[in-house]
C-alpha cells in the first residue's frame, strides 16, 4: 500500500517486489546530472533537539582545551577560549556518541543513499563541522576525491543541517556538473594543500545549497565544493557523513580487513573491488596530517581572501 515516508516521498511497493525509491526519479536524475542535491525534512524536530543538545555538551567540554585533540578541532584563529569556546569540528562523532551513530544509520537516510550509489553501502567517515557566529571559518574549494580517490566513484557526502543553512551563516556551495570533470589538482608548489586553484572554477558558477534545519545536502565525491565564513549571528552546524559503495576500494589501502568490513551498513563484504575508468590523482606529497582546515591553512591565498566575508 502506498505510504508517505518521513521525507515526504511517496513509497510504493513495486509489482516485482523491488523496494520502492526514497527519492523521486527527478531527484536522482538531477543528482546524476549536477552532482548534488538538497532534500528537506529528513530529520525530525526530536532528532534535531537531541543532536543539538549533545553537540552543545561537546562544545562545553572543548572550553577546557587550548589545542586540538583526537576528538576536538578548535577554531584557534577565531579566538577559541574558555569563556567563548569555538569548536570547529568534532572528529568521527559517530564514535563519540550514540545520538550521532543513530543519525549515521538512520534507515530513511540509507534508503536515499541506496537510490544514488546502490544497495551495498559502507560508511566512509563522519565529522561535525561547526561555524561559530561572527567568523566561523571558511572551507576552501576542493573535491573529496582529491583527498581519497578510489577504484570507482560511487561515493557521496551527506550533510545534516542542525540550523537553517543560509548564505549568511556559511552554507555549502557547489559547482554543478563538476563531478564529471578531471582529477582536479589540489597541490601548490608540488605540495598537497587540500584545495584546488582559482583557475579550476569560477565563483560565478557556484550554487548555494540552502536548507531548513533537518534537511540534508548530498554531494558527489568528485563535486567541487566550498563554503564561506559565517558572517551571521547564528551558528552553522553541519554533520557530514561519507558513504561509499562496498566495492569502492581506496587507492591508498583499506587497513585492517575486519575493521574495513565492520563499516558495511548494507550488503556483504567483497574482495573484488570494482575498477571504473575514473581520473585519479593521489594526495601526495603532503606537508603532514591534520584536518582539512589545517591542511588548507598551508595555502598561500584563501579563495575568500578578496570576499567581503573575510
Ligand atoms: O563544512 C563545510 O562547509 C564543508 C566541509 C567540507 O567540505 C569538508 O570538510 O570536506
Amino acid at each position: 500500500m502506498p505510504a508517505i515516508d518521513s521525507h515526504g516521498t511517496l513509497k510504493i511497493q513495486t509489482e516485482t517486489g523491488e523496494p520502492a525509491m526514497a527519492l523521486t526519479q527527478e531527484q536522482i536524475d538531477s543528482y546524476n546530472e549536477n552532482g548534488y542535491l538538497g532534500v528537506e525534512g529528513v530529520f525530525s524536530e526530536q532528532e534535531l533537539q537531541d543532536l543539538r543538545r549533545v553537540t552543545e555538551e561537546f562544545v562545553h567540554q572543548s572550553a577546557e582545551l587550548t589545542e586540538h585533540t583526537e576528538v576536538f578541532d578548535l577554531d584557534l584563529g577565531a579566538g577559541h577560549s574558555k569563556e567563548s569556546p569555538k569548536l570547529r569540528r568534532i572528529k568521527s562523532p559517530h564514535e563519540q556518541h550514540a545520538v550521532y551513530d543513530a543519525a549515521m544509520r538512520k534507515p530513511e537516510l540509507l534508503d536515499i543513499i541506496e537510490d544514488l550509489i546502490g544497495p551495498n553501502i559502507r560508511l566512509h567517515h563522519t565529522k561535525l563541522n561547526m561555524k561559530a557566529p561572527g567568523g566561523g571559518q571558511q572551507v576552501e574549494w576542493h573535491t573529496d576525491w582529491g583527498f581519497y580517490p578510489a577504484t570507482n566513484d560511487d561515493i557521496l557526502e551527506i550533510g545534516v543541517t542542525f540550523d537553517d543553512m543560509e548564505i549568511e551563516n556559511g552554507c555549502l556551495y557547489v559547482i554543478p556538473g563538476s563531478h564529471k570533470g578531471p582529477a582536479y589538482d589540489h597541490h601548490e608548489d608540488g605540495m598537497f594543500v587540500g584545495a584546488v586553484s582559482q583557475d579550476d572554477f569560477s565563483m560565478e558558477d557556484a550554487v548555494p545549497i540552502t536548507l531548513k534545519a533537518g534537511g540534508i545536502s548530498i554531494h558527489h565525491v568528485r563535486e567541487l565544493h566550498g563554503s564561506a565564513p559565517n558572517i551571521s549571528d547564528r551558528p552553522r552546524r553541519l554533520l557530514l557523513m561519507g558513504y561509499s559503495a562496498v566495492d569502492a576500494f581506496p587507492l591508498t589501502g583499506y587497513g585492517d580487513w575486519e575493521k574495513w568490513n565492520s563499516d558495511i551498513l548494507r550488503g556483504e563484504p567483497t574482495n573484488e573491488p570494482r575498477l571504473e575508468k575514473v581520473p585519479v590523482r593521489v594526495a601526495q606529497p603532503t606537508p603532514g596530517g591534520g584536518s582539512i582546515f589545517e591542511i588548507q591553512d598551508t595555502m598561500k591565498k584563501s579563495h575568500y581572501a578578496d570576499s567581503k566575508a573575510t
